[in-house]
Order: structure tokens, then C-alpha cells, then sequence
């Protein structure tokens, strides 16, 4: 049996076997969708950063909420195309830097039902929509808020770091009001804080935060960028994957080179690239969190729509390879990605190309059973002597994208 060692992150509140439960979906889940959908959409710009970094004026961004209708905007087609992606969980900014909440918050702020040409409420049927189909559900808040008039240096030109204990009290009181409202209205089972960058753990309250929102979901899961009250690593895109010392982690990945809708931006990497990412993940035992970008009246990119159907198809053939799987055997043995079994029972090969020679993994000091190809079953000829297994792999039982092989164990 192969086995593998995860240990968990040591917790004060919790026992290393109770956050492996808590964890155990999110760990299970491999594939998620990330969602960059606001008011940013509307002109095709960077989200937020493009009034930060001077491309546009404050006001010229927000006027966006003028032309923020979310008129084809249909939850329940999102939770579809999302499952039938193959992914288990998706994470939707319900606020991005710019401060635009897409619920219908009680706070004095703006939100697109409040202030935005569509008045809708884009994250109680999105989240009503996701249960519905028994996906998990994320919310990406973020923790800067370059509107609020209380957030040290928001537009004011004010130094950013300036202090102010009473301002930032109020800035405190408000976010966590409307983490609050997120807790209650919508019970998720997972947020994904952004922007910690910009303060210390201390001035978030981090801590304090952290309670609260396991106070109303005991089984909540935060993403790391709490400055160290997360419960999981989020490393975002980049090459080579570098994967993160905890073993909780998922990669956050753009399809092209935008978080959010950009009109001129046609730089997609090919199902195959992304496929290929995702196994890397797999292979480390992580998962990925695949980025889309909704135009501004909610309908998803073609492009986003054809790599989802992408994934969807191979996820489906190759669903035993993937779901619950624990990180692969070192490249030592087998020059790419793997992954193995639940029960320890099968080891999976991941093949980049159609091979012309025979697949070879050294050193395996176990009993084979059989040797098959995923999502056809086609047994495949191979022989293991002086633990080097040598497997022939036909280019007619090859995957269009990436083929699978299990190696079963003789139990
Ligand atoms: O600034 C954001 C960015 O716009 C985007 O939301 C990404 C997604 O991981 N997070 C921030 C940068 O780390």
C-alpha cells in the first residue's frame, strides 16, 4: 500500500485529526471555480487596480455602476456550468478592493442593488443556486476597501498607513458587520480573504475575526490570507507551481491574463495547458481554483465556456483519478505527475503526450494486479521485473488531452 503522511497545521483550539475533518471536503475537492464578477466588467478593466494604479479616475470607475445591469445574469445556469465543470466548490467576490458589495448589504456602503443600474442581488441566488446542486460554496471578501471613507488613505491622497485609531475602528466595526451579514445570510462553507497585505494580523483583528465567523459555522474554512488565522495556503499563479509547506492548498489561476472581464484580453492558455496545471496540483496533492470573468451583464465568455467543457469532459472519464486522491510518488520513480488512491489501493500515472516508447516507473516495491487505462478500462500489456514496471501504451487508448494509467495494488 502506498502510503502518505499528511499533517496538519498545529491549531490551539483544535486537534490536528479535527481540522483533517473540518478540512476533509476542501482537501477531497481538487477542483474549484473562482469568480471575479463586479462592476469592473463594465468598461473590461482590472478590477479595482485600475483607479488605484491611475488608468482611470475614481470616478470614471465608479460611474461603472451606471452600466452594471446583470440582465442575463442566471445563478442557477452558473451552478450548472460550474458542476458540470467537474469542480466541487466556487468562490465568488462578493467585494472586491473597490468596495462594491454584491449583496444587498445593510451597511452605508455601496452595493450593486443599492446603487448599480441592475439593482441586483447577485450573491443570494448565487448562493442559493450552488446548494442547490450541492456545491460548496466560497466567498471572497476582500479586506482592503479603497471607497471606504474610513480605510487610512482610500482616495484622499491621506498616507496609507496613517493612523487613526478611531477611523479604523469604524473601518473594523464595518467589515466585520458585513462579515456578519455574509455568516448569516448565507452560512458558506468557505471565505477567501484578499488584500491582508495592506495591515498587520493586529489591525485586522484577525484573531477576532476568526472566531466570529467559526462562531456562526463551526465547520467554516478561511483561506490563508488572514495573516496566519487561515486554514489553508492560496498561492496564485506562477511558474513553477511551488507547492506550499501546508498541506492545505489550492493554486488560484487565471484562464487568460485577467482576474476579472477584459474585452481586449484574448491571452488564453489551451484546455490542454490548464489541464496540464491541474494535475500538477493533483500531483502535489492541492487543488486548483480556475478563474472566470462574467461580462458585465452576467453571461460567462465563450472562451471560459469551452475550457469549463473542457474540463468537464475529462473530469468525468477521469473522476477516480482525481476526487479524493492524495499527492503522487516522488519523479524519482516516474518522470511526471501521479497521484494515488484513497485506500492507498491504485497509483495513477498522468501522461503529458501520446508516448512513442513504453512508459517506465522504477523502483516500486509492490504487487500489480493489473495495469488499465482510466475511462476505458482497457487493460494494458506490461512487464515488472527487478521492480521496473515497462507498460505499452498504444496511441489508440490515449486521451486528446491527457490519458490516465492505474496501476492497481494486489491487496
Ligand atoms: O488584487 C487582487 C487581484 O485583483 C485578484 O483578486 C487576486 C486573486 O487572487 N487577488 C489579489 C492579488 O493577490
Amino acid at each position: 500500500v502506498f502510503t502518505l503522511t499528511v499533517s496538519a497545521q498545529k491549531n490551539e483550539q483544535e486537534s490536528e485529526k479535527e481540522k483533517a475533518k473540518r478540512m476533509q471536503w476542501f482537501k477531497d475537492a481538487k477542483l474549484g471555480i473562482f469568480i471575479h464578477y463586479g462592476i469592473y466588467a463594465v468598461n473590461g478593466i482590472d478590477e479595482s487596480w485600475s483607479f488605484y494604479n491611475g488608468y482611470i479616475n475614481y470616478d470614471d470607475y465608479m460611474k461603472q455602476l451606471d452600466g452594471f445591469t446583470a440582465s442575463q445574469f442566471d445563478a442557477n445556469e452558473w451552478a450548472s456550468i460550474i458542476k458540470e465543470s467537474g469542480a466541487k466548490y466556487s468562490v465568488l467576490t462578493t467585494k472586491h478592493h473597490d468596495g462594491v458589495a454584491l449583496w444587498n448589504s445593510d451597511t452605508d456602503h455601496y452595493n450593486t442593488v443599492k446603487n448599480s443600474a441592475g439593482q441586483k442581488d447577485i450573491v443570494t441566488p448565487f448562493v442559493k443556486a450552488l446548494k442547490k446542486k450541492d456545491i460548496k460554496v466560497g466567498l471572497y471578501y476582500s479586506l482592503i476597501d479603497w471607497s471606504y471613507p474610513d480605510y487610512p488613505g482610500h482616495l484622499r491622497n491621506e498616507k496609507r498607513y496613517a493612523k487613526d485609531e478611531e477611523r479604523w475602528n469604524r473601518f473594523t466595526d464595518f467589515y466585520f458587520t458585513q462579515m456578519t451579514e455574509l455568516s448569516k445570510r448565507f452560512d458558506p462553507d468557505l471565505y477567501w480573504f484578499d488584500g491582508d497585505w495592506e495591515h498587520s494580523a493586529e489591525e485586522w483583528k484577525s484573531k477576532e475575526l476568526r472566531e466570529l465567523m467559526l462562531k456562526y459555522n463551526k465547520n467554516i474554512i478561511l483561506n490563508s490570507r488572514l495573516r496566519g488565522y487561515g486554514d489553508y495556503d492560496t498561492p496564485e499563479q506562477g511558474a513553477p507551481i511551488k507547492k506550499p509547506n501546508n498541506p492545505y492548498w489550492e493554486l488560484c489561476m487565471t484562464m487568460n491574463d485577467s482576474w476579472g472581464y477584459q474585452h481586449n484580453d484574448h491571452n488564453y492558455k489551451t484546455p490542454y495547458q490548464l489541464l496540464r496545471i491541474f494535475v500538477d496540483c493533483i500531483n502535489m496533492g492541492g487543488n486548483l481554483l480556475l478563474d472566470i470573468g462574467p461580462k458585465e451583464d452576467g453571461s460567462i465568455p465563450q472562451p471560459q465556456l469551452d475550457i469549463l467543457k473542457e474540463f468537464g469532459r475529462w473530469t468525468k472519464k477521469h473522476s477516480e483519478a482525481i476526487y479524493e486522491t492524495h499527492a503522487g510518488i516522488d519523479y524519482k520513480h516516474y518522470n511526471g505527475p501521479t497521484a494515488i488512491s484513497k485506500d492507498g489501493e491504485t497509483l495513477y500515472l498522468y501522461l503529458d503526450r501520446k508516448p512513442n516508447h513504453k512508459v517506465l516507473v522504477n523502483g516500486l516495491d509492490v504487487d500489480i494486479s493489473s495495469v488499465r487505462v482510466v475511462g476505458t478500462d482497457a487493460p494494458l500489456n506490461y512487464e515488472f521485473n527487478n521492480n521496473l514496471l515497462s507498460i505499452d501504451v498504444k496511441a489508440e487508448v490515449c486521451d486528446p488531452a491527457i490519458t490516465v494509467i492505474a496501476i492497481d495494488l494486489k491487496s
